[in-house]
């Protein structure tokens, strides 16, 4: 059976969409109404390219929410169960967010670009209605919209070389997360050290959709003499890395404290936030795991267990080339049951594995392969033989 999805006017498409059909697009999803690129056709390719090398991804569908205004800030603290602190201009945050019964429903970057003006760079779901609701029933003086803003992501080991020889050595001053208003051959960007990978990377928000063709020949020709080449957000490194996906890794009643974020949450905070009475009664013990599997693909939403025992359940899983494993997310239902425990799952065939649960991420996160320390490149792969 073969069948196609149509483009439609209710879908939208990314200033760099006739770019990425160019440069040989075979998948895309529909994320915040917009297609975006998942694959270019060899999935292994893009991983290797990810990890070893340098990938360019139009990751314009995490489109902004624009926050201005007088009570901008109050609004955004209330937003996030986060203690965002000092929050200074030029900064990012990564900002769970969540409703009053505690649940997970985006965990946006968040960007102070002038003292009243505010991004959230959202994941997949309608976050402007959200914010637009809580704003207006709370009576905070704001005004919200989706601003003319497109993330470009240039990802990987090299992805620093590529970036400085587009806009210069200044770049390398960039903390990670920290962004800044500036230009591209009179193309207006913000330049964020960012992305959704721990394999190092920047990311250009666009903020002009008239210029996407010539943005994306920009970076393009700047990555050749490093061996640039078209990717997309990477199923199988992110969940090495243990980067959330939402609605992949969550449902809509997952709290943050199951999906793994209990670092980005203050309770203790003075003022109020949406959700705090609900996440300080939450059931804090299930928890998410790494899991490898011996010789085969876990099937995601079956159930884990140890004997008779159903123990916890799979979330994301795939096939990890580099580790020569199956890798998945698990989320576990006694945070007791920690790394080193074997247990067993069904696999994508049916039959049952062995498998092992491991900590996140599953990089060592001193190690080479994690946040763009890569200072050699990884020749060979590194066989799980646990
Ligand atoms: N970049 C931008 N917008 C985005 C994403 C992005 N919007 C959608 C989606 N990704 C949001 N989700 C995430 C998830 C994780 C991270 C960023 C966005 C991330 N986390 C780091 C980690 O978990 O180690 C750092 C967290 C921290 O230390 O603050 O980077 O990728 N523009």
């Amino acid at each position: 059976m073969a069948f196609n999805i149509a483009i439609g006017p209710r879908e939208r498409k990314s200033p760099f969409y006739d770019c990425t059909v160019e440069d040989g697009v075979t998948h895309f999803t529909v994320y915040n109404h917009m297609y975006m690129p998942v694959s270019y056709g060899d999935p292994e390719a893009e991983y290797r390219r990810l990890i070893q090398g340098v990938a360019m991804w139009d990751v314009a569908a995490e489109r902004q929410v624009e926050i201005t205004g007088p009570d901008a800030e109050r609004l955004i603290r209330y937003l996030t169960p986060r203690d965002l602190k000092d929050l200074p201009i030029g900064k990012g945050y990564y900002v769970p967010i969540c409703d009053h019964q505690g649940n997970l429903i985006n965990d946006p970057v968040l960007l102070r670009i002038e003292d009243q003006r505010f991004w959230l760079s959202i994941a997949d779901a309608d976050v402007l209605l959200w914010v637009r609701g809580v704003a207006f029933e709370g009576g905070f003086d704001v005004t919200t919209c989706e601003p003319d803003v497109s993330p470009l992501a240039v990802q990987g080991p090299k992805a620093r070389d590529v970036i400085i020889s587009l806009f210069g050595e200044w770049i390398t001053e960039l903390k990670n997360f920290w962004f800044r208003e500036t230009e591209l051959d009179g193309v207006p960007v913000v330049l964020q050290r960012s992305g959704w990978s721990k394999q190092g990377g920047y990311e250009l928000y666009l903020c002009d959709s008239e210029r996407g063709t010539e943005l994306w020949n920009k970076v393009k020709a700047a990555g050749q003499p490093f061996g640039i080449g078209p990717g997309a957000p990477n199923y199988i490194e992110r969940l090495e890395s243990s980067l959330l996906s939402i609605g992949a890794d969550t449902l809509w009643d997952s709290d943050p404290f199951e999906a793994g974020l209990d670092k980005m949450l203050d309770l203790d905070r003075d003022d109020d936030f949406i959700g705090k009475a609900a996440l300080e009664k939450a059931d804090k013990r299930s928890r998410t795991f790494g899991m490898r599997v011996r010789g085969g693909i876990a099937e995601r939403g079956r159930t884990i267990s140890i004997g008779d025992d159903i123990v916890g359940r799979v979330c994301s899983s795939t096939w990890s080339p580099y580790q020569e494993c199956g890798v998945a997310l698990v989320r576990m239902d006694d945070p007791e049951m920690g790394p080193s425990t074997e247990v067993k799952v069904t696999g994508t065939d049916g039959k049952t594995y062995s498998a092992k649960l491991c900590s996140l991420p599953m990089y060592d996160p001193e190690g080479a392969i994690v946040r763009g320390k890569n200072t050699t490149i990884p020749k060979s792969p590194e066989p799980w033989t646990g």
